[in-house]
């Protein structure tokens, strides 16, 4: 089937009437990953704002239509790899998903993912990236971009917000040998459909999805702009897409034509309330960053 096929044809397995905000592209991701995944599937989702907006339901008319595990912010992979081993002996064709922020994954959720990964689970965890820890009041998290207004990393006469720089988990994880890693944008769909199918298909080990995720209430954005960011992302090289699939680094499509002629990343930070305070030279840093990550991820997949 195509993309559009899909898209069009197969049932939305969340139910209408979710109360994430509006333009929330995580709600967008997780209804379009699990028209790839279909009803055969267990959710696993640790508190974080798609919990919270209502994903576990009420009664079997809300929420998703497929079972849902709420495990600990902390757990969610260890939890998932007990259910899907379980699962193995009735029925090994069940997807065994974790839909977890960037919280819950590259801080909390970190030693279980990595245990995980290094046992060979064989998983689909998808980490929707919104860059804080929102569901909360917008702290940061590992994945927070250096110098973003957050309600622990404040800007102001004393500071000049958060003081790191963004965590790479999905190139942690390759590293670390997980059997597929991908990145993915909700601006791109047709890749992240290919991405999603390519990761129900993994039966030897882990499959790790990394989802850039726009926040309209967390960034300060319009409701409709939520897409237009998530594009800006990938065309400035912010948030490069690619593949690590047992062994070989691929770059993908959009990020390759994105690099002939490479948006200025101040371009991603214009507009964004979190930014707002920052200087051109603070935002040149973020720029040598992401240059200096883009030439790694090309020698990788040279
Ligand atoms: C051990 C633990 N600490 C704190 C919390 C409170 N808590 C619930 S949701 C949440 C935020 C999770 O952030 P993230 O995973 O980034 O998801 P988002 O809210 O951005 O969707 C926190 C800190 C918790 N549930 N468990
Ligand atoms: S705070 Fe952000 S991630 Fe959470 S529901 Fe609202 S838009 Fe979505």
């Amino acid at each position: 089937m195509s993309t559009m096929d899909i898209l069009k044809k197969s049932e939305d397995m969340v139910s209408p009437g979710l109360s994430a905000c509006q333009g929330c592209t995580a709600e967008l991701s997780l209804r379009t990953a699990f028209k790839v995944f279909g009803s055969k599937t267990v959710l696993g989702v640790p508190p974080g704002c798609i919990a919270g907006v209502g994903v576990p339901g009420w009664g079997v008319k809300t929420g998703m239509k497929t079972p849902v595990v709420m495990p600990l912010l902390g757990n969610s992979a260890a939890l998932m790899a007990g259910v899907k081993q379980a699962y193995a002996k009735i029925d090994p064709e069940v997807h065994c998903v974790v839909f977890a922020g960037d919280g819950a994954t590259v801080d909390s959720g970190l030693q279980t993912l990595s245990a995980a990964a290094e046992r060979g689970e064989n998983i689909i965890y998808i980490c929707y990236d919104n860059e804080g820890y929102m569901n909360t009041g917008f702290q940061k998290s590992g994945t927070t971009p250096h110098g973003a207004h957050m309600s622990t990393s404040p800007s102001g006469p004393y500071s000049r917000g958060n003081i790191g720089f963004k965590k790479d988990v999905p190139l942690m994880l390759a590293v670390q040998d997980a059997a597929y890693v991908a990145t993915l944008c909700p601006s791109h769909i047709q890749d992240f459909v290919k991405k999603v199918r390519r990761a129900t298909e993994i039966k030897d080990g882990l499959s790790y999805l990394h989802i850039m995720s726009p926040c309209p209430t967390g960034w300060g954005i319009k409701p409709d702009q939520s897409i237009q960011y998530a594009r800006r992302a990938v065309e400035s090289l912010y948030f490069p897409l690619f593949e690590y699939d047992h062994g070989t680094y691929t770059i993908s499509r959009p990020t390759l034509r994105a690099a002939e002629k490479p948006r200025p990343v101040a371009e991603f930070y214009q507009g964004q309330r979190r930014f707002r305070h920052m200087s051109e030279e603070e935002i040149q840093r973020i720029q040598d960053d992401v240059d200096r990550k883009w030439s790694l991820l090309k020698k990788l997949a040279s």
